[in-house]
């Protein structure tokens, strides 16, 4: 281990036994490439609309591009916000830096100044990765807002461009990372990454004013895609479809891309996630699994679209990210002819996966049991203590793919992890005989929209500068739509502002869209709570349907 303490490490003790069982093969991703390529150097790997990729080409790509960064002056252990869209160059690009042991901060594609910004500062990021513009936006326009910002971007040297630079001379276009004009050597001795060396940084959901970053090792999370892989029975013919977000810790490793790489299928990326647009890669590249946030669900139940498309080949449909009402779930699995995975998981580590031959009942009602055997589980209560079996507690965990910390946030780490190294997760979850968790709610300050999720405080600071807000809570109440909505409940000096003109002004502000309440409703005072905090429960409660 040669970098610097950013973060809390495994124990040696629990290492060493995590080793043992071989759930850290001690191989770092550059290496893992190298391997499945040896392995299987002519299957396709990796498919984006007309363009494909066999193991060889993606091994060689990684070289040439980690040859161009290394050319810029990316060196072992620089950090590199990534916001690219579901396009090959991400896993390209991804397998590049781990070849170099720099380190992928991921990025969502919905994020706006104040997030990459954010991202940028505490990772101390070098260089950022983005599109020149997708979904209506202009990404160049963001970078340059943030590096001649007042707050600093810090030692961020490079911006690099997917598509056109436009007028940012000193953008570097993605392409001419590939032109190789001085190959360097790759490996230099002792500049070689370690298996536990940290591979790459998630962004937790967040539960205070800013969310942190997770530190993941190449050992624990090639573990967490190769564990959930197995259990999902993938092998060299399965496919699998991107369909959310590739930088989401559930498309990338659980197992999705990488899960589906170690297993020598193919990784096929999906443009947006519509039923239209997947259904007709289903049909064309006999995609085998896929996964989706709840919202999606009746988009793809849809008769329509599904008489349209053959989608004989798909076998397996996993669905988390936020809960799945067990009544939705009991009609998709017949509706499209699939098996149902619940997914339970988080960046912090911890995946929970309904098993495939599990019977439909616990499929429909849980949220599956945990991928490792090696994996901890505590349900306490609010005094710290396990609950009696059964009954509902918050979620404690720890385990060979779960971090014992934050990265650079020890404060924090005081907070949400025991001393004993737990992560305290923030959900409350019921245990069943057969070991699944069923999800009953919540604890932490945080709303899951549809499976994005929305740190509370983190909006209610934005909020609180507009000149009109005096007070702000944001609460999440169950919806239709995305199974939980974000209303604002504000104290004003005069009129509240209504929803669109807070959104804007969020927007002014630099906030994802994502995070703008859904709803906004005008107060005299706060309720509080006999020791004078907010008292959200009460508030929501105005609000819950009768
Ligand atoms: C209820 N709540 C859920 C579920 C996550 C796979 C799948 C999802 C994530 C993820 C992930 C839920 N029912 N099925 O990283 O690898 C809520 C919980 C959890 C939080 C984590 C993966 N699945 N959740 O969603 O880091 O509150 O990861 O603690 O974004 O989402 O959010 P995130």
């Amino acid at each position: 281990m040669t970098q610097p303490q950013t973060h809390p490490l495994w124990p040696r003790p629990d290492a060493e036994r995590y080793r043992r069982a071989g759930h850290w093969s001690g191989r770092t991703f550059g290496a893992h490439l190298r391997d499945w390529a040896a392995r299987h150097p002519r299957r396709t790997a990796l498919v984006d609309g007309e363009r494909r990729w066999t193991y060889a080409d993606l091994d060689a790509e990684a070289d040439r591009l980690a040859r161009g960064l290394r050319h810029l002056g990316l060196r072992k252990g620089d950090r590199v916000v990534v916001q690219l869209p579901n396009r090959a160059e991400f896993v390209q690009l991804w397998f590049a830096l781990q070849r170099l042991g720099a380190v992928p901060v991921h990025a969502m594609p919905g994020h706006r100044r104040a997030e990459i910004g954010h991202l940028i500062r505490i990772s101390g990021a070098v260089a950022c990765v983005i599109p020149d513009r997708h979904a209506r936006f202009d990404h160049r326009g963001l970078l340059r807002h943030i590096l001649t910002d007042q707050t600093g971007s810090g030692p961020l040297r490079h911006v690099i461009v997917l598509g056109d630079p436009g007028a940012h001379r000193d953008f570097t276009r993605f392409e001419d990372l590939r032109a190789d004009a001085a190959p360097l050597p790759l490996e230099s001795g002792q500049e070689d990454p370690d298996a536990a060396d940290l591979a790459l940084l998630l962004h937790s959901g967040g539960t205070t004013g800013l969310p942190k970053l997770i530190p993941r090792t190449h050992d624990d999370y090639a573990y967490n895609a190769r564990a959930a892989a197995e259990i999902c029975g993938l092998d060299e013919h399965s496919v699998y479809l991107a369909v959310l977000p590739i930088a989401f810790n559930f498309t990338f490793a659980c197992p999705g891309v990488l899960g589906t790489l170690a297993a020598g299928g193919t990784v096929v990326v999906s443009p947006d996630p519509s039923p239209q647009t997947a259904f007709t890669l289903i049909e064309r590249e006999r995609v085998s699994i896929t996964s989706l946030s709840p919202p999606l669900v009746p988009h793809w139940m849809d008769e329509g679209a599904r008489r349209a498309a053959d989608l004989d080949s798909l076998t397996v449909l996993q669905v988390g990210g936020a809960r799945l009402a067990d009544d939705v779930a009991r009609r998709l699995g017949p509706a499209l002819e699939v098996t149902l995975q619940q997914v339970f998981g988080m960046a912090e580590g911890l995946i929970c996966l309904t098993r495939l031959d599990d019977p439909e009942d616990l499929i429909c009602t849980s949220q599956g049991r945990p991928i490792s055997p090696d994996d901890e589980v505590l349900i306490v209560g609010p005094d710290g203590r396990p609950v009696a079996d059964g009954l509902p507690g918050e979620l404690l965990t720890r385990g060979p793919y779960t971090p014992r910390g934050y990265y650079r946030a020890p404060e924090h780490n005081r907070v949400a992890f025991t001393p004993d190294g737990f992560y305290r997760s923030g959900d409350l979850v019921r245990r069943l005989p057969s070991g699944h968790l069923v999800v009953v709610g919540r604890i932490k300050d945080q709303i899951n929209r549809g499976g994005e999720k929305i740190a509370a405080p983190e909006v209610e600071e934005h909020l609180l500068t507009h000149p009109l807000i005096t007070q702000a809570a944001l609460v999440g109440v169950p919806d239709e739509t995305w199974g939980e909505r974000s209303v604002a409940f504000l104290v004003c000096a005069g009129p509240a502002p209504g929803t669109r003109e807070l959104a804007l002004f969020l927007q002014e502000r630099g906030l994802a869209r994502y995070k703008a309440p859904d709803q906004v409703v005008g107060i005299t005072a706060m309720p509080l709570t006999p020791v004078g905090k907010i008292d959200k429960k009460l508030l929501a409660g105005t609000l819950a349907p009768t």
